[in-house]
């Protein structure tokens, strides 16, 4: 099923870092019928006040990159607002597609679906192999039953709703917030604000071993785009860069692209989390799509964007 260029398309979560970032590779591809709602326009919590959003604006396909998303401590101290949020975002937004004869959705996980000890690469087939990582496994279950959903209603209801599953993302619109943001964003602010301030020191968390998998946002879209318009299969699909770097090498890079010479000392009293998450992305991969953007170009990017919006505030 093929997005024509006057095809009705919602990307639920527009402002967020995925979906300004779909919203952006739609535009660019031609697309004139994107349909967006800000949070105070639709609560995507309300499964009433979804149905009259589908039922009066009739969307023909639909990109669910609404989350409630952070990093590893806001996954670990707030678990019941993770797994609820997600839970129900999802279900209103999936049920309200099928009962609106949505075309297409594509549902949008994360890489911590898989197990803590999986081997790497994350291949589709480790999914539900092994128990998850303690401090994200509240967002994990939500995220499994959504694809789950999504599988399910393609059985019995013969929808075309396919998921994706990201690895660690960035880019522009992200969240500069140290307490709930990811690694890099976090990264992005310590080592800037060092620099203005004239800082010695940087606090990172953990003990920068663990290895992740990083992909431009803009990345992200151009596959979700590629996948809405080629894809459709039962089988979720992972979208990673293929090569991941430890925190510490992270840190150092993002400390020589900021241009200060902070020492870095590691806060060992903070969670690693999962000590590797690289994805096989051979099945995208085979069917033609490729990141573009390479990390120390991407962060270079993210921290221009980072101070055009006035440095997090
Ligand atoms: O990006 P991050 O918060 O999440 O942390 P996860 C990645 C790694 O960076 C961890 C370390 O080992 C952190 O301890 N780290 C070092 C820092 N310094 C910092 C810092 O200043 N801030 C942060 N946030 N981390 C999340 C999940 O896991 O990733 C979610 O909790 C989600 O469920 C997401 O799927 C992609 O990669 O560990």
């Amino acid at each position: 099923m093929k997005m024509s260029l006057d095809a009705r398309i919602y990307v639920a979560g527009h402002r967020g870092l995925v979906g300004s970032a779909i919203w952006r590779a739609l535009a660019a591809a031609g697309h004139t019928g994107l349909i967006g709602r800000a949070r105070s326009e639709l609560n995507l919590l309300d499964a009433t006040a979804m149905r009259q959003f589908y039922e009066q604006e009739e969307p023909e396909f639909v990109f669910v990159a609404a989350a409630k998303v952070g990093g590893i401590r806001a996954n670990d101290i707030q678990p019941a607002d993770f797994l609820f949020e997600n839970l129900q975002i999802q279900n209103n937004l999936i049920e309200g597609a099928r009962l609106a004869g949505v075309k297409k959705l594509l549902f949008l996980g994360s890489s911590c679906i898989y197990p803590k000890h999986a081997p790497q690469p994350l291949k589709e087939e480790h999914l539900l192999s092994g128990p998850l990582e303690p401090t994200n496994e509240w967002y994990a279950i939500a995220k499994i039953a959504g694809l789950k959903l999504c599988q399910a209603y393609r059985r019995q209801y013969g929808c075309d709703f396919i998921s994706a599953m990201p690895t660690n993302l960035y880019g522009p619109n992200d969240n500069y917030d140290l307490e709930s943001s990811h690694v890099l964003p976090a990264l992005i602010r310590k080592f800037h604000e060092a620099k203005t301030s004239g800082s010695p020191t940087v606090t990172c968390w953990g003990t920068g071993s663990p290895r992740r998998e990083f992909l431009h946002a803009d990345d992200l879209a151009r596959a979700c785009v590629f996948l809405m318009q080629n894809y459709d299969e039962e089988q979720f699909i992972n979208v990673g860069s293929g090569s991941d770097i430890t925190i510490r090498e992270l840190a150092e890079l993002v400390r020589r692209i900021i241009g200060f010479r902070s020492e870095i000392v590691w806060d060992t009293t903070r969670p690693d989390g999962t000590p590797r998450k690289l994805m096989d992305s051979s099945r995208i991969f085979a069917l033609g799509w490729r990141p573009q953007i390479d990390l120390e170009t991407g962060i270079a990017l993210a921290y221009q964007d980072f101070l055009q919006h006035g440095g997090g505030e």
